[in-house]
């Protein structure tokens, strides 16, 4: 067997049981309901501008922009050190939720 041992270097991440790096941090990422499929961030999270904006989109995968919570310390790093951690940026009262579907569950909802 031969592969090449490649060392990654991860910082601002929230990682399970912790990992040595810049930022990181082992929380609960306090998801909204991640037994239901929905991994927004709540806005207790330890995510929420945590993470560095160097080589990150400026937005998230949802298309949300990356947001600066104000009653959140921002402990990110980068240029802009309010991006959440995650795919998945916490934006006060608007929600861009992650949802991923899941099968067994009726039908669409007819909104809120
Ligand atoms: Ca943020
Ligand atoms: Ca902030």
């Amino acid at each position: 067997m031969a592969y090449k041992r490649r060392y990654s270097c991860i910082t601002y991440s929230d990682i399970e049981g912790g990992y040595a790096g810049v930022g990181n941090v082992d929380a609960d990422p306090l998801f909204v309901d991640a037994a239901g499929g929905d991994y927004g961030l709540t806005l207790d999270s330890p995510c929420i501008d945590a993470a560095t904006s160097e080589a990150a989109p400026a937005y998230d995968m949802t298309g949300a922009p990356r947001w600066d919570e104000r009653t959140v310390p921002n402990a990110g790093g980068g240029d802009y050190p309010w991006y959440d951690i995650g795919a998945h940026e916490f934006v006060r009262g608007k929600r861009y939720g992650l949802r991923v579907p899941r099968p067994g569950k009726h039908g669409h909802s007819g909104g809120q």
